[in-house]
């Protein structure tokens, strides 16, 4: 189901002339209430008249998490804090949060645009949704909240962790739509094999998955293990939270909530607009949005669009799965290695588990790079095996990569296992 077909499926020009008028608004908007921008656009000799639509992007200046975090808490919002109904805040690695402030405007426009996105993932008033993201000030479990309580699902608001009983509630509700990270989820397949529970015998038939990169292996290995249908669902607190962008049936890309979202490509090292089709690092102009409306925002986050109208009928660009981030590209010993490629290489295999930790440090000035897997608990007692499995995944990332590395069989659940975000690289290094 379509749950805004007139706006989903509009026809690009007239998305475009939405574009430009809200754009030219945003602008107007953001020049006159937020000091930071009306002195970044003064000293680029920009004025709000100059910005006529989406063709004049280019002419604005960009935002990043550290322009965020410089103006900590709420510095960049551009309405007085009684307009203001919620905040959430996105933890990031290093540093202060940033901080993400909502008008009750922002909250109907997010609850629409994840609804819509539930709709494309399959999910109806019929279901019963699981919603094991965690509340709070993350916006993964609020926001999938009341996107799921507009398209009238029954919630079950169960948060993060506490996985016995998360196998117990799907059990006992008949959960038909599960919505975690994929990370999680397939801690949960794991621990439902372990408890006997045969994950086929449940309703489950839907999973929305998102907040961190995950492959097209790994939703095999998902849907396979859990007898799913697994949806990717994109977004980042500081543009709204999950409902930027999501997959519809055909899984052919993440359907962007275009007119609230506009979507560049640039190149995140000349920082210029890359024409359609190449993939480079996405920005957004948030075009509706109040309490913290921005202005070309460098997700640091790689995928390409795509502007064909797809098979459901939506309009809407697509972007890619998003495997790699601008920013967490290791370089190693001079080589550029991004750990879905390692990932994908350990899924491959039928021996190994899709539990891994990257480990990255420097010895005698060397960068050395390490794997450690989980091997099968089948193939665990057979070291003749084990020598040839290791051999193996030890040619398959030195022809991958173009590197070599040390690969660590360890026994099953010995690596560490998350709730929320899964930490899978450790870089020693000190630069
Ligand atoms: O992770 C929002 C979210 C919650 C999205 C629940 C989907 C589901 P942040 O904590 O601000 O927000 O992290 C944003 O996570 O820039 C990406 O690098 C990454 N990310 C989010 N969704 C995906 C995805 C939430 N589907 C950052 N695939 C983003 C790959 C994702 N990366």
């Amino acid at each position: 189901m379509i749950w805004n077909s007139p706006v989903e499926c509009m026809p690009r020009e007239d998305l475009k002339r939405l574009q430009d008028a809200r754009l030219r608004e945003v602008v107007e908007r953001v020049y006159y209430n937020v000091p930071w921008y009306r002195e970044k656009m003064q000293k680029a000799g920009l004025s709000p008249e100059d910005i006529r639509g989406t063709d004049d992007l280019h002419r604005l200046p960009f935002t990043t998490k550290e322009d965020l975090r410089e103006t900590y808490p709420f510095g960049m919002f551009a309405v007085p804090m009684s307009e203001i109904l919620r905040v959430h805040a996105s933890s990031g690695t290093t540093g202060r949060a940033t901080v993400v402030g909502y008008t009750r405007r922002d909250l109907g426009m997010w609850s629409e645009v994840v609804a819509r996105c539930l709709a494309c993932a399959g999910v109806g008033r019929e279901d019963i949704i699981q919603i094991a993201y965690g509340y709070g000030l993350f916006t993964g479990g609020l926001g999938l909240h009341y996107g799921a309580e507009k398209i009238g699902a029954v919630v079950v608001p169960v948060s993060g962790g506490n996985t016995k009983r998360q196998i117990q509630l799907m059990k006992d509700f008949g959960s038909t739509v599960l919505a975690c990270t994929p990370s999680y989820a397939l801690y949960l397949a794991e621990a439902m094999e372990e408890e006997r529970i045969d994950p086929h015998s449940l309703r489950l038939r839907v999973g929305v998955f998102g907040a961190e990169p995950w492959t097209e292996s790994m939703r095999r290995e998902i849907e396979n293990r859990l007898g799913i249908k697994a949806i990717d669902i994109y977004g980042l607190s500081e543009v709204v939270g999950p409902g930027v962008s999501c997959e519809c049936e055909y899984q052919d890309g993440l359907h962007i909530n275009e007119d609230h979202f506009v979507p560049e490509i640039i190149d995140p090292e000349s920082l210029q607009p890359l024409p359609p089709g190449s993939r480079g690092e996405l920005v957004f102009t948030t075009v509706t949005k109040e309490g913290l409306p921005l202005i070309r925002y460098r997700t640091r986050d790689l995928t390409t669009l795509n502007y064909e109208t797809c098979r459901c009928g939506r309009t809407m660009v697509r972007m890619a799965k998003c495997t790699g981030r601008s920013d967490d590209m290791l370089i190693i010993r001079g080589v550029n290695v991004f750990p879905s490629q390692i990932e994908s290489i350990l899924l491959e295999m039928s021996e190994t588990k899709p539990h891994y930790l990257i480990v990255v440090d420097r010895v005698n000035n060397l960068d050395t790079l390490q794997i450690l897997v989980e091997v099968e608990e089948l193939y665990f007692d057979k070291i003749s095996q084990l020598q040839g499995l290791r051999d193996r995944l030890q040619q398959q990332v030195e022809s991958t990569l173009g590197i070599s590395a040390e690969i660590k069989l360890v026994e099953p659940k010995t690596i560490e296992r998350f709730e929320g975000k899964a930490r899978r690289v450790i870089d020693k290094r000190t630069f």
